[in-house]
């Protein structure tokens, strides 16, 4: 149990993210109990986080809490919290795909589920967005094997693949896939795409707030008037999509859209919502994906679609991330018919970790 004896834990790469994975019963049950104790797990609030395991980003300060289901739809209930680097704050608000990807292969390792021979699939509740997830992936013998020789853009090597696929991801923090009901607004005095496939965001072109789109995260970062702008366009924006006041919240994320250049659909550039994505997230690659799919969204003339019904690319600072995204029409507006990805993770740690004392 939690204290300055030490609690369990697994620190796992999911995809291009890196996160301290828990069981629930390795926490408190009191959720303000729990996020005290996480916040002196990460080192947080220090711009370093010299005294804890977080990274020093956002990407890096990452927990999951994995525990059984009881949902009979799933095997294990995940829920994803986002914490602060130099702000002390913990939120259930927003989910992880990249952290996702690491959540069936804990399982296993922690005796939730029982391994297959070849490879073993997970049903995951994401407990924040009330939906779920399956993920595929090798355990020859009933081990997990984290190798593999599948490349993704963002982390160095190769490792196994694990196939994510979501159900009900459309509207699964707004309520709708188009929140405000359009699949463009103007708003604060800008074209915007609001869409929630898994993350809410808001969709710009890059040209329309006189960037390229193609600028390295850290100059994007370091432009002060952009993020004024930004800050402004997504506060409007979350209001026009129900949300409500975000100030402090890690979603609505902002994606900044301009025409590809290597052979993808679209190039983007995210922010978290300040700091911008080294690569982009999985719900955030999805998310953009359904936007760019809609007709009449700002993306329309800057997106190259791909074939109706063929997988495609998101160009993002270091790469591209390969999505699986369909759209359907309903009676009632667009949908999302199918939404997958390609993930890996790697086991880096295993073992018990020691919080920073109250202070
Ligand atoms: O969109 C970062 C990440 C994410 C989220 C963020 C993610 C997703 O890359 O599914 O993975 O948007 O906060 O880890």
């Amino acid at each position: 149990m939690a204290g300055s004896s030490g609690i369990r834990c697994l620190l796992m790469r999911g995809g291009t993210s890196k996160g301290a994975y828990f069981l629930a019963s390795d926490l408190p049950a009191d959720p303000g109990e729990r996020d005290d104790l996480l916040l002196r797990i990460m080192g947080t609030p220090d711009p370093r986080q010299i005294d804890g395991l977080g990274g020093a980003h956002p990407l890096t300060s990452k927990v999951a809490v994995v525990s059984p289901s009881a949902d009979d739809a799933a095997d294990v209930d995940y829920l994803f919290l986002q914490l602060g680097v130099d702000e002390a704050f913990v939120t259930d608000r927003q989910n992880c795909g990249n952290i996702l990807a690491g959540v069936g292969p804990f399982a296993v390792e922690r005796g939730l589920v029982r391994a297959g021979d070849e490879r073993t699939d997970v049903r995951i509740r994401m407990v924040n967005s009330d939906s779920i997830a399956t993920a595929s992936f090798a355990t020859p013998g009933g081990i997990v094997d984290y190798d593999g020789d599948l490349p993704i853009d963002g982390v160095p090597g190769t490792a196994g693949a694990i196939p994510l696929d979501f159900e009900g991801t459309a509207g699964s923090s707004t309520g709708a896939l188009f929140p405000t009901g359009n699949t463009r607004d103007r708003i604060a005095g800008v074209e915007v795409t609001c869409v929630d496939n898994g993350m809410p965001s808001v969709l710009i072109r890059a040209a329309d707030l006189g960037v390229v789109g193609d600028e390295a995260p850290a100059a994007l970062e370091a432009d002060a008037e952009l993020a004024a702008r930004l800050a402004e366009i997504r506060l409007a924006a979350a209001e026009a999509m129900g949300m409500g006041d975000v100030s402090g919240a890690t979603v609505p994320k902002l994606v900044l859209l301009s025409p590809p250049t290597s052979g993808g659909v679209v190039s983007t550039r995210s922010f978290l919502p300040v700091r911008a994505h080294t690569s982009i997230g999985v719900l955030g690659a999805l998310t953009v994906g359904a936007g760019a799919l809609a007709p009449g969204s700002v993306a329309d003339g800057v997106a190259v679609l791909p074939e109706p019904g063929t997988p495609f690319r998101i160009e993002h600072p270091t790469g591209y991330f390969d999505v699986d995204v369909a759209l359907t029409e309903t009676d009632h507006g667009w949908d999302v018919a199918r939404s997958s990805a390609l993930r890996t993770a790697r086991k880096i740690f295993d073992g018990t970790v020691f919080p920073r004392p109250r202070r």
